[in-house]
């Protein structure tokens, strides 16, 4: 859904569900006066890593926001297409109530960590939120050869992959980071201090690459990967992925395609036929308008978004499988 006025497809980001996507032109944006939520511009669900970075930043601490994303096809570039919050110019972006303006990944933690200091954005210890931030910031500034070598890429995986010195580098250091957070904080978890923090949202893209480029990491490294390739969010985040935007070639790479090696999604095709069990989409109740058969069993959705991205990874959606398992 691609306008003339830059940023395309707006929804309300509620956590953990709820995603009504109410898709409309970003004309009428500024035609608020001052935003009665925050509005959140996110780049392409597949390859922004960055992005992702944002969403789980509001995803994963229940934080409510009005969503939009610019299309990463558009030749006009990322900048253009947010020429209504300059001085923006790259996702996420963050425009807060009061009208500010975030741009930078860590800077926006900061601020709704300041914002909502109960949502648990930072570990509560001292400890282990002093290890947090430093492993935030490393990633914020740092892993430029692995970010350059190996582009997110949600929509593929490869295998065999001629990792390069500085790549492999790379990953002893993070292997370095992630171990020696969790002797320091010895979380109960998968997380790096303890519970889901601001530092997990960062290296979750990190943890995707790692997954999606096949590269070898100790043990240790690869269950914290597996935990986040495990994560509900992060596989709603990659469904949606699948379900708008375009396979994009400048984001391909020349090596030997695998399967993805997180969860295996059941079993789901859209379908044009049958009978749905249910007669309201379970994301938005509106009436059923497209369907799609999971594991042969017929079931509606009020528009191609919500099916598609039911097809991609079922069982990432509670309220589809709240109506599923019913
Ligand atoms: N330092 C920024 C990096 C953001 C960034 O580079 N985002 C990319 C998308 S993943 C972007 O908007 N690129 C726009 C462009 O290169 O024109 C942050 O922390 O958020």
């Amino acid at each position: 859904m691609r306008t003339a006025h830059g940023v395309w497809g707006s929804s309300i980001t509620l956590p953990d569900s709820a995603r009504h996507q109410l898709k409309f032109p970003s004309a009428k944006i500024n035609r608020y006066p001052v935003p009665m939520t925050y509005d959140l511009f996110l780049g392409d669900r597949a390859y922004s890593s960055w992005s992702l970075r944002g969403w789980l930043l509001f995803e994963k601490f229940g934080i409510p926001a009005r969503s939009h994303f610019v299309d990463f096809a558009d030749p006009a570039g990322v900048a253009q297409q947010m020429a209504e919050v300059a001085p923006a110019r790259t996702v996420p972006t963050v425009r807060f109530d009061d009208g500010a303006i975030v741009s930078e990944s860590l800077a926006i933690a900061e601020e709704l960590a300041s914002r909502h200091p109960d949502a648990g954005l930072w570990p509560k210890s001292g400890h282990a939120r002093a290890i947090a931030r430093s492993l935030s910031s490393e990633m914020h500034a740092g892993f430029g050869p692995l970010r350059d070598f190996c582009p997110m890429n949600l929509r593929l995986a490869y295998k065999n992959v001629p990792v390069p010195l500085e790549v492999t580098a790379d990953l002893r250091r993070l292997e370095c980071i992630w171990a020696d957070a969790r002797t320091a904080t010895e979380p109960c978890g998968p997380w790096l201090a303890g519970d889901y923090s601001v530092a997990d949202a960062f290296y979750a893209p990190v943890a995707a690459r790692i997954a999606g480029y096949g590269l070898d990491v100790n043990d240790q490294a690869m269950a914290y990967v597996n935990a986040h390739l495990a994560d509900p969010a992060f596989r709603r985040w990659r469904a949606m992925g699948f379900a708008a935007g375009e396979t994009l070639d400048h984001y391909k790479r020349d090596f030997a395609i695998d399967a993805w090696p997180g969860p295996k999604p059941i079993h789901a095709v859209a379908t044009d036929t049958g009978q749905p069990e249910n007669d309201a989409c379970p994301y938005s109740g509106k009436p059923v308008t497209h369907l799609a058969s999971v594991e042969g069993r017929t079931f509606g959705f009020c528009n191609a978004f919500c099916r598609d991205k039911t097809v991609a990874d079922a069982e990432a959606w509670p309220e589809f499988i709240k109506i599923y398992r019913s």
